[in-house]
C-alpha cells in the first residue's frame, strides 16, 4: 500500500481515578497515537508505553523519539502490503516493542479497512462476545477495595484481579475471600516479590485463585519455574513474555501455566498471534492484558481477544472505567453479563473522535512518505 503520511501525536488525558500498582501510581496519562494515511484511508495505533519506564524499559518519551526518528521513516519508506510485513521492516531496531506495535497495529487496522473486513476477521478471530474481567489497583484502604469490587461485580465483570505487593496481599485476600468465597479471583504483583518471599507466596494457595501474575523479576523464567514447582496456583507471566521465543522458553521450563498477552509488550499483532499459537499448541491458555489504554488500544485488544485460545476473561473492560470521555465512538461497553460485543464494521470498528483528539494533543509531527520513497 502507498503510505502518504504518518502523523504522530501525544495526547494528555486524565484517568478518572489514580491506578496504583506495586511500582507506582498513575493519574494523568500521556499517550502517543499514530495515524497512518494511505490512499484515502486512515489506520490508527496507540502506544501502550507508560509515562515512566517502570513496567518495562519504554516510556512515552522514549517511544516518541524511536517512532519519530527510526520506525516512522522506516515504515514510510517500506510501503508494506500487510500488517504482518512490519516485524521485518522494524527488525534493525532492537527492543522498543511498544513503539513498534503502535505502527504495526495501525497497518493491520488499515489493511482490514482496505479488505472491508473487521480487524477480528483479519486476525482470524472466532469470538463474537468476550468475557471481561477487571484489574483493581492497590487502594488506600481495604474498605475502599471492598466497595470497588462490589461495584465491578454488580456491573457483571466475570473475574476480579487484585494488584498486590508485600504489605497488600494475604490480609487483603482474606477479607475478599471472606466476603466472596466463590468469585473468580486472581492477583498481579508486577514483580514485587523475591526468593525470600517464597513462603509468603505459597500462602496465596489458600485463596483458590485462578492465577498469580508475575510474582517475581520482570525478566525471569528460571526462578518462576522453581516457584511454580512449589505452588498449586498457576503462575501467569506478563512482563517476562516479550515474544514467541520467551513463551516457548517459559512453557518448556514450566515457569507458568497461563500467559497474559499484551500487544505492546510483544511488539504488535504479528507476534501476539505467534505467542497465542505457540501457547495453544502446548495447551497453555492465554488472556489479553491491558495498559490503561484509550479507545484505540482498547479496540485493538478487543480484536485480539477474539482468537480461539483467549479462553480466560481478559483485563479489557469498559471505557467508562477509565475516562470521563473516551476518544472513540461508540465507547467500549460491557453488558450486564460482563461481555463485550465485538464490532463487525471494517477495521477497528470504533471511530476516532478527531475533534477531541485534536483538543487533547500537546505535540504533533508529520512524516511525509513521498519524501522518503526513492
Ligand atoms: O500488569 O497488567 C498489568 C496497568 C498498567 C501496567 C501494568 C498492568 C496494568 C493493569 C491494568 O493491570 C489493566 C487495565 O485495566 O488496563
Ligand atoms: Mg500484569
Amino acid at each position: 500500500m502507498r503510505i502518504d503520511a504518518i502523523i504522530l501525536r501525544e495526547i494528555h488525558i486524565p484517568l478518572l481515578r489514580p491506578f496504583e500498582t506495586s511500582f507506582g501510581s498513575t493519574k494523568d496519562r500521556r499517550v502517543v497515537l499514530a495515524e497512518v494515511h494511505s490512499e484515502g484511508l486512515v489506520g490508527w495505533g496507540e502506544c501502550t508505553a507508560a509515562e515512566h519506564p517502570y513496567f518495562c524499559g519504554e516510556s512515552t518519551d522514549t517511544a516518541w523519539v524511536v517512532l519519530l526518528q527510526e520506525l516512522g521513516p522506516m515504515l514510510a519508506a517500506a510501503q508494506p502490503e500487510h500488517g504482518g510485513d512490519c516485524p521485518k521492516i522494524f527488525k534493525p531496531v532492537r527492543d522498543n516493542n511498544m513503539a513498534k506495535a503502535t505502527l504495526e497495529n495501525a497497518i493491520w487496522d488499515l489493511e482490514a479497512q482496505r479488505e472491508g473486513v473487521s480487524l477480528s476477521q483479519l486476525l482470524g478471530g472466532v469470538r463474537e462476545k468476550l468475557p471481561c474481567g477487571v484489574s483493581i489497583g492497590i487502594q488506600p484502604s481495604i474498605a475502599e477495595l471492598i466497595a470497588r469490587i462490589e461495584k465491578e461485580l454488580a456491573e457483571g465483570y466475570q473475574r476480579i484481579k487484585l494488584k498486590c505487593k508485600p504489605g497488600w496481599d494475604v490480609e487483603v485476600f482474606e477479607k475478599v475471600r471472606d466476603r466472596w468465597p466463590d468469585i473468580m479471583l486472581s492477583c498481579d504483583a508486577n514483580s514485587a516479590y523475591r526468593l525470600r518471599d517464597t513462603d509468603r507466596l505459597i500462602g496465596f494457595d489458600a485463596f483458590q485463585m485462578l492465577m498469580i501474575e508475575q510474582p517475581m523479576w520482570h525478566d525471569d523464567f528460571y526462578f518462576h519455574s522453581l516457584l511454580q514447582k512449589r505452588l498449586e496456583t498457576p503462575i501467569c507471566l506478563d512482563e517476562s513474555i516479550r515474544n514467541r521465543r520467551d513463551a516457548l522458553a517459559a512453557i518448556e521450563m514450566a515457569s507458568c501455566g497461563i500467559i497474559n498477552i499484551k500487544l505492546g509488550r510483544v511488539g504488535g499483532f504479528s507476534e501476539a498471534i505467534a505467542v497465542h499459537n505457540a501457547a495453544q499448541e502446548r495447551g497453555i491458555p492465554v488472556w489479553c492484558g491491558g495498559m490503561l489504554e484509550t479507545g484505540i488500544g482498547r479496540a485493538h485488544n478487543v480484536a485480539l481477544s477474539t482468537l480461539e485460545n483467549f479462553s480466560l476473561p481478559g483485563d479489557v473492560s469498559a471505557s467508562a472505567r477509565y475516562w470521563a470521555e473516551d476518544i472513540v465512538e461508540p465507547e467500549i461497553t460491557v453488558s450486564a453479563k460482563g461481555e463485550i460485543t465485538v464490532p463487525d464494521a471494517p477495521g477497528r470498528g470504533y471511530e476516532v473522535k478527531r475533534d477531541l483528539v485534536e483538543r487533547l494533543t500537546v505535540r504533533k509531527e508529520t512524516i511525509k512518505a513521498m519524501e522518503l520513497v526513492g
